[in-house]
């Protein structure tokens, strides 16, 4: 949910005397909050914070969009230091966007310290992402990915015999870390994968290995969708954010894990988990393998090039007025007049 839409990256001239600021401000939440945090630098005598804050909020007033995402910032001037890294550390949390950051920095939590202190209502993602900042924060490395897929492979066969489980995001580019690990899952035979997803979070969460977890269930019709409200919205499989809870191997991963009481006997994992039909399979996989930036790509060659509307479901051709079937990349790649790609190329 919190990925599913496209975002604009802003860019913004450094001088506010090169913007058009008007009153309309779109980003009253976030200026307000870096306001306040200026006017207290200000009274406790630190002008030059004063001012930069001051700077941040100017740069933020000028966005033509609310900022939805904290990368969209890249581009903004000013946001540097002191005001950037105290949102980065609030959306540094699973669970807490830019919103619920400038609420908080309006409300004087700068610090995860304050905000364990203080208490705002939490709501379940934010207390794990909170509970578990250090692990969340903290790369995944291929190793405690495979971990993951074996636990997510037992309890996929356990719940459903001949399920099967691939490993896609960033682990199926290559990478050798990833924020999360993402996990595809479908049954050869057509229709066998519906109602898995709950079945296989009770087991997990019955063996002790979720910490946290959130379904979505598959919202995706493709007669409903049709082609004028093309199906570019990843939420609408069978889906499960999670938190794991993995156990720690001897000699495995845990760089960082061990500190003043030697290694932990787990950490926390964000693993992601989407279950689709076979017949989908193909587009889900290629929608799902990523990088972001090829998916986007790859929909605005479809749309632009070729008059047709990819999803992570289905490809429909405009020219044609019908769906293309596929069932596997290649046979996308095809339909879309591209040179197959494999994953570990797919890294743009
Ligand atoms: N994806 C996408 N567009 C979205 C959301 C997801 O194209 N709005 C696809 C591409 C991603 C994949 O889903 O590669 C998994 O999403 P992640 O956010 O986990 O991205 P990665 O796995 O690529 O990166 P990381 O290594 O940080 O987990
Ligand atoms: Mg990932």
């Amino acid at each position: 949910e919190q990925q599913t839409e496209e975002v604009e990256v802003f860019s913004t001239p450094s001088y506010a005397c090169q913007r058009r600021t008007t009153l309309d401000n779109h980003n009253a939440v976030l200026t307000d909050a870096l306001s306040l945090l200026a006017e207290n630098a200000e009274l406790s005598g630190e002008d030059g914070r004063g001012v930069a804050f001051r700077r941040a909020a100017a740069a933020l007033k000028a966005l033509p969009l609310p900022v939805t995402r904290l990368t969209q910032l890249g581009g903004v001037p000013c946001l540097g230091g002191h005001s950037l890294r105290v949102i980065k550390v609030l959306t540094g949390i699973f669970g807490v966007g830019v919103k619920t950051a400038g609420r908080w920095i309006g409300e004087g939590i700068l610090t995860l310290r304050q905000l364990r202190d203080s208490g705002p209502t939490l709501n379940r993602a934010q207390r794990a992402g909170l509970r578990h900042y250090d692990d969340l924060n903290r790369p995944v490395g291929r190793a405690e990915a495979a971990a993951v897929a074996a636990v997510v492979e037992a309890a996929a066969g356990s719940v459903l015999p001949g399920a099967r489980v691939t490993l896609i995001g960033g682990f199926r580019r290559g990478k050798q870390t990833g924020h999360d690990v993402d996990f595809l899952i479908t049954h050869p035979e057509e229709g066998r994968e519906a109602g898995l997803m709950p079945k296989l979070v009770s087991w997990l969460d019955s063996q002790g290995f979720l910490l946290y977890q959130k379904t979505n269930s598959n919202s995706y019709l493709e007669a409903a969708e049709g082609p004028a409200r093309p199906a570019s919205n990843m939420d609408r499989f069978e889906r499960c954010f999670s938190v794991f809870k993995l156990p720690e191997e001897a000699g495995r991963g845990g760089a960082g894990a061990g500190g003043e009481g030697g290694p932990r006997p787990w950490r926390a994992v964000r693993v992601d988990l989407v279950v689709s039909p076979v017949s989908q399979f193909a587009f889900a996989l290629l929608g799902w393998t990523g990088s972001k930036l090829f998916e986007r790509e790859l929909r605005r060659w479809a749309g632009h090039e070729m008059n047709m509307c990819l999803s992570s479901h289905a490809l429909y051709d405009h020219r044609q007025s019908r769906y293309l079937r596929a069932s596997s990349e290649e046979e996308i790649f095809a339909h879309l007049g591209l040179e197959y790609i494999p994953p570990s190329e797919r890294n743009a």
